[in-house]
């Protein structure tokens, strides 16, 4: 295992007892939201916005007490995205994460309430933990903002929105765009925005990040497209060829696979090149751009 695979099983696992922590036996949630809750939220993804989240945070402080809980904040926002993706009025599907979906399992109205219930537990979990640290009051308000701006109607839900208006006739390279960067890369770039804020970094630190996390959103979007097109079903977990079947709004569709992959290798340039003003501090991050640019899952 290379320095970046080592450091990101690090904070996965960190990442993953704290979250566990949120659905603990003495935790009064009923029975069957806590459970399909806990399903989605701790199925085995790559937990990518956290340990994103955490190592922002790590990069300017050297520690990561205070980052825990909005890392599991922005972890519960994602899980609860894609449980509602899943469902039947939307991309209805039946496979995430190589297991049976939220409502497959829990049934509709099931999952319709642990999607809610875990957006309303990071909210719940980043006001509680607001004056951690009262020297920092406004670095916490400050992440809190950005993860509430990234998923909602400014962000991801804005996102989904058009993607699904988008269905209903030809989409322009630009309403492609908006649609990815916001459905995608808002929650991406409210992540390691968020970090980075709340450790109090200055202005020319956040606006390194801002650029680079808004350009790993693109990557990671353009990726995700590519591998719906000529992914392994068995290694990604979940049914390929869903964008073509749904005649989604994606990359492939607009611009081809060959310029799509161009356009992934340019923005994983660009991206690196936005974190030059943070030098070797931002090693972590330069490896996680090259990650999910040639990632399979
Ligand atoms: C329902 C409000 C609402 C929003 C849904 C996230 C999303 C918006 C839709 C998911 C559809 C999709 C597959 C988008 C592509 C990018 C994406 C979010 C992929 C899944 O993220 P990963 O690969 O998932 O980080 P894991 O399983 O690793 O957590």
């Amino acid at each position: 295992m290379n320095d970046f695979s080592q450091k990101y099983a690090a904070l996965q696992d960190i990442l993953l007892r704290d979250m566990e922590k949120l659905f603990a036996d003495d935790v009064d949630i009923p029975h069957p939201l806590k459970e399909s809750m806990a399903y989605s939220l701790l199925s085995g993804g790559k937990n990518m916005r956290g340990v994103l989240l955490l190592s922002c945070y790590e990069m300017f402080t050297g520690h990561l007490y205070r980052a825990l809980p909005y890392a599991c904040a922005i972890e519960m926002v994602h899980s609860y995205s894609l449980i509602h993706d899943d469902l039947p009025c939307m991309d209805a599907d039946d496979m995430r994460r190589g297991k049976p979906t939220n409502h497959k399992v829990f049934g509709e109205a099931a999952a319709l309430l642990a999607g809610d219930g875990l957006l309303s537990y990071a909210m719940e979990v980043m006001v509680e933990h607001m004056w951690d640290d009262p020297d920092c009051s406004a670095c916490a308000h400050a992440a809190c903002q950005y993860i509430t701006h990234g998923a909602g109607v400014f962000g991801m839900v804005a996102g989904q929105c058009a993607d699904l208006e988008a269905h209903k006739r030809e989409a322009t390279a630009q309403e492609v765009n908006y649609i990815h960067s916001h459905k995608t890369g808002a929650l991406i770039q409210a992540a390691a925005c968020a970090g980075a804020a709340l450790a109090g970094a200055k202005q020319e630190e956040m606006d390194a990040v801002a650029a680079f996390s808004e350009e790993l959103g693109m990557v990671f979007q353009i990726v995700d497209d590519i591998l719906d097109v000529e992914g392994d079903a068995q290694l990604m977990g979940k049914n390929v060829g869903m964008d073509d079947k749904m005649q989604k709004m994606t990359y492939p569709r607009v611009f081809g696979l060959e310029q799509s992959k161009q356009m992934a290798k340019e923005h994983s340039a660009i991206a690196k090149q936005a974190l030059e003003p943070l030098g070797d501090r931002a090693w972590f991050l330069r490896a996680l751009v090259d990650r999910m640019h040639m990632r399979k899952a």
